[in-house]
C-alpha cells in the first residue's frame, strides 16, 4: 500500500484516469511513473504502472499501423459477433483444430508444434447469434521457457479466454505455467483469488464497498487507501480474497479479469485422465477435436460466461426485429433504451416473454428483463 504520495503523483494519476485517448494516457502516465518516488513503498505501484504503460505503447503502435493501411503483423483482431474469444495454449493442444471445427475460418492444422504463426479470427454460429473465436500462435513452449506476448495482447483484448490443453501431454503443468503467466500480466481467470473494481464518480455519496468475498482487510481500510490517492467517492467491488496492495494495480487499470473457460482436448486419444481442481468460476469440458465429442455445449458456455443478454425490440403494433440487442446481462429497461440513444428518456415498457408473468405486461425504467424477451419501449 502506498501512504504519502506527493500531491504530483496524485495529480497525474487523476490526469492518466481522466485520459480519453491512447495517447494522452501514455503521457500522464509517464508523468506519474516520474512523479512517483522510487523505494520499497512503491515498488508495486510502479509494477503495474510500467506493465499498464507497456501495453498502452503496444496499443499505439497497432493504431499507427491501422492509419498507415495494414503493413505489419496484426496485433489486434477487429472485434465482431457478440462476443471475441481468445483461444489459447501451449503448441499443438488443438486450438486451431478447434476453431476449424467451430468455425469457417481457414487456418493451419499440424502436428508439428507452432504451426500457428499469426492470430485467425473465425465466426462460430451460436442460435441466432455469432461468437468471434480467435486462434492463436502457441503462449508458451513446451519446455515452458517462451512466452508470446503478442497472444498475452490478444487475450487482454477479448472478452473471454478459452484454454486448450491436449489429454496426451503434460497437461497439469501446461495449465499451472499459462495460469502463472497470465496472473503475471495482470490477467485474471478466476474471482475468487481476489480481484477489485474501482470506478470513480465526480460527485456521490463517498466510498461504496461491496464485499463478494472475505478479503483480509475492511472496508475502511478501502477508504484510507483511497484517500491517500484523493478519492472520496467511488464504488469499489471486492471479489475473492485480493490483498489490500491491489488496489494500486486496480486504479491504474493493470489487472483484468477474463471469464474463463479450459478445454482438455484429445479425449479420443486417453483411456484415463484426472482433471485438476480449478477455481470454481473457471468453467472446463473435456472434448476432442477429432470426434467433436464435448463440443456441442461450448456455445452456451461462452454465452453464459460473458455474462450477457439478447433483447429484441418492437415498435407499437409491428413485429420484434430479427437481430437481437447484445447487452449486458443486468441490464435495465433504461440502460438498454440508453445504448439505443443516450439521450432517450425512457418512461415505461411492455414485455412479452420469461421476465414477465403474462405477455404485454408493462414495467418501468428500472425493470431487468431476462434473455429472449421482446421490450417495446414508450418514451
Ligand atoms: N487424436 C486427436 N488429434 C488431435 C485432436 N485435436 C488436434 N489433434 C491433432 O493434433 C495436432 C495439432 O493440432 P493443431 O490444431 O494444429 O494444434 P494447435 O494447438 O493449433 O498447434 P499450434 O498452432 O502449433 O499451437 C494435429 O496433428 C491435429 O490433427 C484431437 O482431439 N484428437
Ligand atoms: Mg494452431
Amino acid at each position: 500500500m502506498v501512504t504519502n504520495l506527493p500531491a504530483e503523483a496524485i495529480a497525474k494519476l487523476n490526469k492518466y484516469s481522466d485520459a480519453k485517448t491512447v495517447e494522452d494516457k501514455i503521457k500522464a502516465l509517464e508523468e506519474f511513473i516520474s512523479a512517483v518516488p522510487k523505494h520499497k513503498g512503491t515498488e508495486n505501484l510502479l509494477y503495474w504502472a510500467r506493465s499498464r504503460l507497456a501495453e498502452l505503447r503496444q496499443e499505439e503502435e497497432k493504431e499507427r499501423k491501422k492509419k498507415r493501411g495494414g503493413g505489419g503483423p496484426r496485433v489486434f483482431v477487429e472485434k465482431a459477433g457478440a462476443g471475441q474469444i481468445a483461444m489459447i495454449g501451449p503448441p499443438n493442444s488443438g486450438k486451431s483444430s478447434i476453431v476449424s471445427r467451430l468455425t469457417n475460418a481457414k487456418v493451419v492444422i499440424s502436428p508439428n508444434p507452432f504451426s500457428t504463426s499469426e492470430p485467425v479470427p473465425g465466426m462460430m454460429q451460436f442460435e441466432d447469434i455469432q461468437f468471434q473465436l480467435i486462434d492463436t500462435p502457441p503462449l508458451i513452449s513446451n519446455e515452458g521457457d517462451y512466452i508470446n506476448t503478442k497472444v498475452l495482447a490478444i487475450a487482454r483484448n477479448a472478452d473471454a479466454i478459452i484454454i486448450v490443453v491436449g489429454l496426451d501431454s503434460d497437461y497439469e503443468r501446461d495449465l499451472k505455467k499459462i495460469f502463472e503467466t497470465l496472473e503475471k500480466k495482470g490477467i485474471m481467470t478466476s474471482m475468487q483469488k481476489g480481484y477489485i473494481r474501482i470506478v470513480k464518480h465526480r460527485t456521490g455519496n463517498g466510498i461504496n464497498v461491496v464485499f463478494y468475498g472475505k478479503p483480509s482487510f475492511t472496508e475502511d481500510d478501502v477508504r484510507k487507501v483511497l484517500s491517500s490517492y484523493r478519492i472520496f467517492n467511488a464504488t469499489v467491488e471486492v471479489y475473492g480474497e485480493p490483498k489490500l496492495d491491489d488496489i494500486d494495480a486496480s486504479l491504474i487499470n493493470a489487472i483484468t479479469y477474463k471469464p474463463t473457460i479450459v478445454l482438455f482436448n484429445k479425449k479420443d486419444l486417453v483411456k484415463e485422465f484426472n482433471i485438476p481442481l480449478l477455481p470454481k468460476d473457471i468453467l472446463y469440458r473435456v472434448v476432442s477435436a477429432k470426434t467433436g465429442e464435448g463440443l456441442n455445449d461450448l456455445g452456451n458456455d461462452i454465452f453464459k460466461i460473458l455474462k450477457i443478454k439478447r433483447i429484441y425490440t418492437k415498435k407499437p403494433n409491428s413485429l420484434p426485429d430479427k437481430e437481437p440487442l447484445i447487452i449486458k446481462e443486468n441490464a435495465t429497461i433504461k440502460e438498454i433504451a440508453e445504448t439505443i440513444n443516450p439521450n432517450s428518456n425512457v418512461r415505461y415498457a411492455k414485455i412479452w416473454g420469461k421476465g414477465v408473468k403474462y405477455n404485454g405486461q408493462r414495467v418501468g425504467p428500472d425493470f431487468i428483463p431476462v434473455d429472449k424477451d421482446i421490450v417495446e419501449m414508450r418514451f
